[in-house]
């Protein structure tokens, strides 16, 4: 029986900064109370790049870093809520633009929870499916649709894409234990790109809304109140307890929601990754834009010897929980 195994990553964010201090130029807010309530202190805004773009640097630096020909590749799974078009999907630009010609090529859309969806299914296609190697990359430009005009959401994203080959390994299981959730009954407090019926057949009042909404109030207390809770069931059903994980690679929305989150599963806040000062919240690109982060610095090593948690939480509502053996 052959298993995913996580051989690289890597990650790629636009040139273009914009700092908190930037943004006080076109908007009624302030550095310090964009730091003070979020950790974030700049982000990466892209200028003329689309998402696709973004997405297949991140597919090229991992074929260059492994030495694989393009062809080799089975899949290309790119989770994504700003993609270039409902049609291609982005997936299928990117699988072109490496000349993976061998690959089926798809996206995912789970919002923040969307890499960890993601490498859950690509998981399960190398443990069932006869796959061998696979792209698994989160990528977003988000400030495509950021409502510019509304400063408590504005402040909060940015762009970036990060991503992992996955390959076909016989030693061994590297996903311990997964668990991944979805409550669609309280989809209305996060949304973007919302279009209504529109034919010379339909009578629907047009309530077209591409712009990024967020209940703030209603996400935050989701992300406090769930996601720990399915921290600490999915390393229940794992056998590993909250000391004996590494590291924990959470969504990058909130430095303040993470303290709380440390709190709540009782673990050493030092062992929650962190990138968010940098990148603001990138949506599904902000968990693998940690893992590759950690991965350039040596603090993940990918040699197996880790154990790790990655969870993701967002729109949907979506979350979700992998326990990897890194
Ligand atoms: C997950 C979360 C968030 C999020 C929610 C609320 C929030 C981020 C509200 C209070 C505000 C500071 C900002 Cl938890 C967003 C996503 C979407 O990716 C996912 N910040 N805040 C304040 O007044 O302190």
């Amino acid at each position: 029986m052959s298993f995913g195994r996580i051989t690289a990553a890597a990650h790629y964010a636009p040139e273009q900064v914009v700092t908190n201090e930037a943004l006080t130029k076109i908007m009624d807010t302030s550095d310090e109370w964009i730091r003070s309530r979020t950790g974030i202190q700049q982000r990466h805004i892209s200028v003329n790049e689309n998402t696709s773009d973004l997405a297949t640097k991140v597919a090229q630096n991992l074929l260059a870093q492994t030495q694989l020909n393009p062809e080799s590749i089975d899949f290309v799974i790119i989770a994504t809520i700003s993609s270039d078009s409902s049609m291609p999907s982005t997936a299928s630009l990117v699988q072109a633009n490496i000349g993976a010609v061998n690959a089926f090529a798809f996206d995912i859309t789970a919002a923040c929870s969307g890499f960890v969806y993601a490498l859950s299914l690509a998981d399960k296609l190398m443990t069932s499916g006869g796959y061998k190697k696979g792209i698994v990359i989160g990528a977003e430009v988000l400030s495509k649709v950021v409502d510019w005009s509304d400063r408590s959401t504005s402040v909060l994203f940015g762009d970036g894409a990060g991503g992992v080959l996955l390959e076909a390994s016989h030693n061994g299981p590297m996903f311990l234990a997964e668990g991944l959730k979805s409550d669609g009954s309280r989809a209305k407090s996060l949304t973007s790109s919302l279009t209504t019926p529109n034919s010379p057949f339909s009578n629907a009042e047009q309530a077209d809304e591409l712009y990024l909404k967020m209940d703030g109030r209603a996400i935050f207390d989701f992300a406090v109140r769930d996601v720990p809770k399915n921290i600490l069931a999915t390393l229940e059903k794992s056998g590993i307890s909250p000391e004996g994980i590494d590291y924990f690679l959470l969504h990058q929305a909130n430095s303040r929601i993470l303290d709380k989150m440390a709190r709540k599963i009782k673990v050493d806040r030092h062992k929650f990754l962190e990138n968010m000062q940098e990148y603001g919240n990138t949506s599904a690109a902000s968990i693998p834009i940690l893992l590759s982060e950690a991965v350039a610095s040596g603090t993940i090593k990918l040699d197996g010897s880790q154990k790790v948690v990655l969870t993701g939480f967002g729109g949907g509502l979506t979350w979700g929980t992998l326990v990897v053996k890194i």
